[in-house]
C-alpha cells in the first residue's frame, strides 16, 4: 500500500468555508521591510558607484572573483556552442515550442487605429516597440529555459531593437540550455549577474551594462523588492509569486490524469497551490487515492508532497457553477475546466491568467509548447493583470491631426474650459486657431 497523501478537504456546504478558503488563499507579502532596506542600499550603491559596485556584490552573492565587469558578458559564440552542444531531440522541442510561441504572439501585436470625426479632425492611436528591455532570469533551481523563450520572444515580435538579458551563474556555473534558448529567441545581449544589483544596473546603466527601458522575468523577494524599487524609472512587468494550479472537474476525468496535473505546478516548489474543486464527492476520493499512488514516481516527491500539504486542496462543490464561483474567488494563475462542456462554463470565468479547455490540454501543455505565455498573473493578481505578452513590450501614441475647419470647433470648446481653470495661454493657443 503506497502511503496516504496528506491534502485539505473543503466542503462549499460549511458554514466555515468561506473564512476556510481565506485562509488557505491568504499569502504572506512577499517582501519583508528587511529585504527593501537591503535592496534600496544595493539599489543606491550600483546607481552612485556603478561597475565596481556590481563587481563586488556579484562576486560575494554568486561567490565568484572576477576582476573585471565586462567578464559578466557571454559571447554569443558561447550561446551558439551551447545551442550545438544540446541533443538533437532537444533542440527539436525548443524550436517547435520557440515558432508556436511566436506564432501566438504575432496575433497580439496591438493594432494602430485612426478615425475621422464629423469636424473633419483625424484621430488615432500609433504604436511602437520598446527600445531596450532586460530580461531577468532566475538562477539555480528556477533557470527555466522555457522562460527565456517565454520572455524573449514577445519582445522580439514586437520588434524591440535590444535584448539584454541577465542570469546569475553561482560559482560560474551556468545551464547551458539557458543559453541556448538565449541564442534560439534571438536574445542581443547576455550577462552573467543576478539579484537586486543586476536590476539595479539594467535600470540605471553601468559602463558595462546597458540602462534598459523596462525590466521583465521573475525572481526571488530580492529581485521583486529591486524592480518595485526601480519602477517609474523603468517599466516592470508584474511581480511573480508562487505558481498556481484550480482544476474543475466532473467524474468523467481519469483520476490519475487530475492528481499528475495537480502534483505539476507543486512540483515548483514547496509554497506552490494546487486545489481541485469538484460537485463530486466520489471522484474526489479517486483523486486523493490516485495523488497517493502517483506521488511516489516523481523525483520531486518531497516538494510536491510539502506543497500540496501546505497549499493544496480538494473543494467539494454543489454544481459546477458553484465550482466556478470558487475558482473566481481564487483568481487562479492557471484554470483546467476537465469537464464534458468546457465552453458552457467560459462565460461564467471571470478572473484567471489562462484558462485551460477540457480533459485534453493539460497545463503543462501552457508552460511549454501551446503558444500563450506562461508569465502570468499569479497570487489573485488575475483580478487586474495579464499575461506577459507582446502588448507589454509596445507602447501607443496618440495622434491628433486637426482640418482647418476642425480647429474652429476646438477652438471655442478648449478656450472655454481653459478659462474656467485660469489658464490664459491655454485659451489663447486655442482660439489662434479659432
Ligand atoms: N508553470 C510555470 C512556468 C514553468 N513551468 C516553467 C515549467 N517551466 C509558471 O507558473
Ligand atoms: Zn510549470
Amino acid at each position: 500500500m503506497a502511503p496516504g497523501m496528506e491534502i485539505r478537504r473543503l466542503d462549499s456546504r460549511d458554514a466555515e468555508f468561506p473564512a476556510q478558503l481565506d485562509a488557505l488563499l491568504d499569502r504572506a507579502p512577499e517582501t519583508s521591510i528587511e529585504v527593501t532596506r537591503v535592496v534600496d542600499e544595493i539599489v543606491a550603491d550600483i546607481r552612485v558607484r556603478g561597475d565596481r559596485a556590481l563587481l563586488e556584490l556579484s562576486n560575494r552573492f554568486d561567490r565568484r572573483s572576477l576582476q573585471s565587469a565586462s567578464e559578466f558578458e557571454i559571447s554569443k559564440t558561447a550561446w551558439v556552442q551551447a545551442w550545438d552542444g544540446l541533443p538533437a531531440d532537444l533542440r527539436a522541442a525548443l524550436a517547435a515550442a520557440a515558432e508556436r510561441i511566436r506564432a501566438y504572439a504575432e496575433h497580439q501585436k496591438l493594432a494602430p487605429f485612426a478615425y475621422t470625426d464629423a469636424l473633419g479632425n483625424t484621430l488615432g492611436q500609433e504604436v511602437r516597440s520598446l527600445e531596450r528591455v532586460g530580461i531577468y532570469v532566475p538562477g539555480g533551481k528556477a533557470a527555466y529555459p522555457s522562460s527565456v523563450l517565454m520572455n524573449a520572444i514577445p519582445a522580439k515580435v514586437a520588434g524591440v531593437d535590444d535584448i539584454v538579458m541577465v542570469v546569475p551563474a553561482p560559482g560560474g556555473e551556468l545551464n547551458p540550455v539557458v543559453l541556448a534558448a538565449a541564442h534560439l529567441a534571438g536574445v542581443d545581449r547576455l550577462f552573467t549577474i543576478g539579484g537586486a544589483q543586476a536590476v539595479a544596473a539594467l535600470a540605471f546603466g553601468t559602463a558595462t551594462i546597458p540602462a534598459v527601458d523596462k525590466i521583465v522575468g521573475p525572481g526571488n523577494a530580492y529581485v521583486a523588492a529591486a524592480k518595485r524599487a526601480v519602477f517609474g524609472r523603468v517599466g516592470i512587468d508584474s511581480i511573480a509569486g508562487p505558481s498556481e494550479i484550480v482544476v474543475i472537474s466532473d467524474r468523467g476525468s481519469d483520476p490519475r490524469w487530475i492528481a499528475m496535473d495537480l502534483f505539476s505546478q507543486a512540483e515548483h516548489g514547496e509554497d506552490s497551490e494546487s486545489i481541485l474543486i469538484s460537485p463530486d464527492a466520489d471522484f474526489l476520493d479517486r483523486v486523493a487515492a490516485a495523488m497517493a499512488e502517483r506521488v511516489t514516481t516523481l523525483p520531486r516527491e518531497a516538494i510536491v508532497r510539502a506543497s500540496i500539504a501546505g497549499r493544496g486542496a480538494l473543494i467539494l462543490v454543489r454544481d459546477l457553477d458553484e465550482a466556478c464561483a470558487v475558482s473566481n474567488r481564487i483568481a487562479p494563475e492557471h484554470l483546467e475546466l476537465a469537464v464534458d462542456a468546457p465552453r458552457a462554463l467560459l462565460p461564467k470565468i471571470r478572473h484567471a491568467g489562462a484558462i485551460f479547455l477540457g480533459r485534453h490540454t493539460p497545463e503543462a501543455f501552457g508552460d511549454y509548447c501551446a503558444g500563450p505565455n506562461h508569465v502570468l498573473p499569479t497570487s489573485r493578481a488575475a483580478r487586474f493583470s495579464n499575461p506577459l505578452g507582446v502588448y507589454e513590450f509596445q507602447k501607443r501614441s496618440s495622434l491628433i491631426d486637426c482640418s482647418v475647419d476642425g480647429a474652429r470647433t476646438l477652438a471655442r470648446i478648449a478656450g472655454r474650459i481653459a478659462d474656467a481653470e485660469g489658464l490664459q495661454a491655454h485659451a489663447q493657443s486655442a482660439r489662434d486657431r479659432g
